[in-house]
């Protein structure tokens, strides 16, 4: 019986790292407040900023960015009743940018910048009854909110505002029958959302509560004879699942159970050539999202040009040591 897998073509080129294109790549972002992606984007701002700081940082290039500006863009998104952080001026707070904001601000050593008691009283108020965390006031609920929430508060050193065990009692409720996690109890597994569940744990040290082996051998199973990974079985590679997958499997110390080298081969193929950054697959418009995605996972993979990364937070090792935070792993 033959079956038919959903996958791409590989090109052998580029074999290395288009390190120069990528930091010309990554600083341009932004420059034309004109062009019609930009404008389009402007829901998610806050997040493409953390993508290209966190991007350039691990190549050891972030003063190619205008660090103040940045930092006077984040403090004017700090809603003064909610104490949230939108993605941008006029548009309502949410957990997904308060946490990019957060990252930004803790990679530049510069907390101090926003009201962060505020930060902490509304992610508190963002728990629910069962554990949950709406992911802002219109209340939807999703295990991604559940981690921005633990990973923000822990970068600001206030976990303790909220309930832990009913947090985690919640995402353990999302843990299906084949190992994986969903966005909510019954969802389908998707390799995302494992990221975001898994990371949770490592934060709140529950590590203990996951079947690594059925976990980890579904996560294993998402990379495809192109050496690339994708987010649940049938769908396409995607240079963003290195990122999901990997963090994931390194947290549960078995990054070793997929093949590092036919998955570094698909990260590289994804590079553009002419103008440097990464995109979902060979061939593709690169973005500012799956540059920071390539970049993360092949400093997973000890990349030699790229700074280590925390796979838990997705930033720079270096910054979450300053921090002191100390998030679970296991040992290979
Ligand atoms: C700190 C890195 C970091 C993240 C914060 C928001 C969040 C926490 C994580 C998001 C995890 C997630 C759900 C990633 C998946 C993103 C993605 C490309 C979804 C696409 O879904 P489909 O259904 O794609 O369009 P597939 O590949 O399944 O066809």
């Amino acid at each position: 019986m033959a079956f038919i897998i959903n996958d791409v073509e590989v090109t052998s080129e580029p074999s290395n790292l288009l390190f120069d294109k990528h930091i010309d790549f990554i600083a341009k972002q932004g420059n034309d407040k004109h062009d019609y992606e930009y404008c389009m984007t402007e829901f998610l701002r806050i997040s493409g900023i953390y993508w290209g700081v966190t991007a350039l940082d691990l190549l050891d290039e972030l003063s190619h960015l205008d660090k103040e500006s940045i930092i006077e863009f984040i403090k004017k998104c700090q809603c003064p009743q909610s104490g949230g952080i939108s993605a941008c001026e006029g548009h309502d707070p949410h957990l997904l940018y308060t946490l990019s904001a957060i990252q930004i601000l803790c990679t530049y050593d510069r907390l101090n910048e926003i009201d962060i008691e505020a930060v902490a009283k509304y992610v508190s108020c963002l728990q629910q009854p069962d554990g949950s965390f709406y992911g802002d006031r219109w209340g939807e609920i999703d295990t991604r909110f559940s981690f921005c929430a633990v990973a923000i508060l822990t970068l600001i050193n206030k976990l303790d505002v909220i309930n832990i065990p009913r947090a985690v009692e919640f995402v353990m409720s999302c843990c299906n029958a084949d190992g994986g996690f969903g966005s909510k109890p019954n969802a389908e597994s998707h390799a995302g959302l494992i990221y975001c569940c898994v990371g949770f744990l490592s934060i709140t040290k529950q590590l203990h509560q996951l079947d690594c082996e059925k976990l980890a051998w579904w996560l294993c199973e998402r990379q495809l004879p192109s050496g690339g990974l994708n987010g649940r079985p049938e769908k396409l590679p995607d240079v963003c699942y290195s990122w999901w997958v990997l963090a994931s499997l390194t947290i549960m110390g078995r990054l070793h159970w997929i093949s590092s080298e036919k998955l570094e081969k698909f990260i590289l193929s994804c590079q553009d050539i002419e103008t440097g950054g990464f995109s979902d697959r060979t061939g593709n418009m690169p973005d500012i999202f799956h540059t920071l995605f390539g970049l993360g996972a092949l400093s997973l993979l000890g990349h030699p040009r790229i700074k280590p990364i925390n796979p838990t937070f997705c930033m720079p090792q270096y910054v979450i040591d300053r921090l002191n935070i100390r998030p679970q792993l296991l040992d290979a």
